[in-house]
């Protein structure tokens, strides 16, 4: 998967929504450049102090966002997962993966998945927003995030329930 034919990203005004962020903590400079990603997508919506916790690894992602997602109206988790020379990626990818999206279900709350599953450093640094990267995913898994809240309140509303668009 790459991220040609991404959306081109918007993010919802929301200074309201109660939003939380949890960070893993392996791959320091590629989760610097995520997190920056993260904040700046959250200060573009005028949510400028998120929760914000680490978590020691990717597979703890899950257990931290199953309990952020009680009292926030939306989670976003970053994590960087870098393959290695034994199975342990796949098991800590689908863990991460799984268990994140069971959170969003479980709770109704929208979970912004920010977690770099690469075959190499290279690769993940090219996704980390930062100055040389092509792509910023930490600032990606806020929008999608937020907008998620968005869309959701349209539905519950019953109002509108499109995608915002530039
Ligand atoms: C053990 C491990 C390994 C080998 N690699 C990573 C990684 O690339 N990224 C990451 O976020 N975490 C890694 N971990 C740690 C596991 O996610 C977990 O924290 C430990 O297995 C302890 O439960």
């Amino acid at each position: 998967m790459s991220g040609h034919g991404s959306p081109t990203t918007s993010i919802p005004s929301q200074p309201g929504t109660r939003l939380a962020i949890v960070a893993a903590s392996w791959h320091e400079q590629v989760m610097d450049g995520l997190l920056a990603g993260a904040l700046r997508g959250a200060a573009e919506a005028g949510i400028t102090a998120p929760t914000l916790v680490r978590a020691p690894g990717s597979f703890e992602l899950p257990v931290i966002a199953d309990a952020l997602a009680r009292d926030h109206d939306a989670v976003v988790a970053l994590g960087v997962v870098i393959r290695g020379g034994t199975p342990h990626f796949e098991y800590v990818c689908a863990a991460a993966t799984d268990g994140l999206s069971r959170v969003s279900l479980d709770h109704g709350v929208p979970v912004g998945f920010g977690l770099l599953t690469c075959d190499d450093e290279e690769q993940a640094l090219d996704r980390a927003g930062l100055a040389d990267s092509r792509e910023d995913k930490g600032y990606e898994a806020v929008a999608a995030a937020l907008t998620t809240v968005s869309v959701l309140n349209g539905l519950r509303s019953g109002g509108s329930s499109e995608v915002p668009r530039d």
